[in-house]
């Protein structure tokens, strides 16, 4: 008996020794991805949610680990060796002090960088346009999205007919939104039928897009040039899977020059036969279109029910 103690002592001892390492082996594996799978921002608002991603990993595997070392060195150490009953104990009033104090801390902090870091990344200023912002008009409709260059017009919130626009869905044309790089923006969504979502992952950052309102989201500033993939990520009906849009960053040369090409002109994508045809009656209004430049482009997909 007095053997099968001590043998089972150096055993507990190696385990105890060995414990630390696999802890440092896992944190070791983890550390080859900083970011823990989360992509990189092109924006300084989602930087700060990688950031904000990145914090609470962090503090997760840290809780997770400790919570993984207590289960294991209590099975180790407290196994049942043999039939006598362990000391009873009603309450120990320090560890369920510790342990309501604890999450609550835990829960706190996260809260606090949470709504810090959210409380950034929806700030808006009322009037961009005096304030050097481009604003650039978001309209979400079944299926697809019409990007009106609200700058170009010179008035801060005013969609006007004249407004340089481009729309389409990914049933004929996905449409392109242009915007400058290194340049503060406001996207100001609306949507002409049911709830739709703005969403361009890179961004690390979407919003929804409501029927009846209108929400507004700005960014500092795009980092980074190049062509971005932005979709709807709200189940919004048949075709919402195309509701896909490129967003392509310009140099802003190369943004005045767009803005120029496209003022007065709009392009316009008609509604596939395929989608009013497969489309319960009534689920799309106005104008089908002909596939012709038009001069508004309002009505496509304007809701009738
Ligand atoms: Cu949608």
């Amino acid at each position: 008996m007095q053997q099968r103690r001590v043998g089972g002592v150096s055993r507990r001892r190696r385990i105890l020794r060995l414990l630390p390492l696999g802890l440092l082996t896992l944190l070791a594996t983890s550390a080859c991805d900083p970011s823990f799978g989360y992509q990189h921002a092109i924006t300084p608002q989602g930087a700060r949610m990688r950031h904000l991603w990145i914090g609470a990993c962090f503090a997760a595997s840290v809780v997770g680990l400790f919570v993984l070392f207590l289960i294991i060195w209590a099975v180790v150490v407290y196994r049942k060796r043999d039939d006598e009953l362990p000391k009873q104990i009603a309450l120990n009033l320090p560890i369920e002090i510790l342990y309501t104090v604890v999450p609550f801390v835990v829960v706190a902090a996260l809260f606090f960088y949470t709504a810090g870091d959210e409380v950034y990344a929806t700030k808006t200023t009322p009037t961009p346009t005096t304030q050097g912002i481009d604003t650039v008009d978001v309209e979400a409709f079944q299926w697809g999205w019409t990007f009106r260059y609200i700058s170009a017009s010179g008035q801060d919130g005013v969609p006007v007919d004249s407004a340089v626009f481009a729309t389409g869905s990914s049933n004929t044309t996905e449409p392109t939104l242009v915007v400058p790089v290194d340049t503060p923006i406001q996207f100001q969504l609306h949507s002409n039928n049911v709830i739709h979502d703005f969403d361009i992952p890179e961004m690390l950052f979407k919003m929804d897009v409501i029927p009846g309102r209108t929400n507004k989201w700005q960014v500092s500033e795009i980092t980074r040039t190049g062509t971005y993939e932005g979709h709807c990520a709200e189940l919004c009906g048949y075709d919402h899977a195309r509701m896909n849009f490129d967003m392509k960053v310009v140099s802003k040369a190369d943004y005045t020059t767009y803005l120029q090409q496209m003022s007065g002109q709009g392009r316009y994508e008609p509604i596939p036969q395929w989608v009013i045809a497969a489309t319960p009656a009534g689920s799309i209004g106005g104008d089908p279109g002909t596939g012709t430049t038009k001069a508004s482009g309002t009505s496509y997909g304007s809701s009738t029910s």
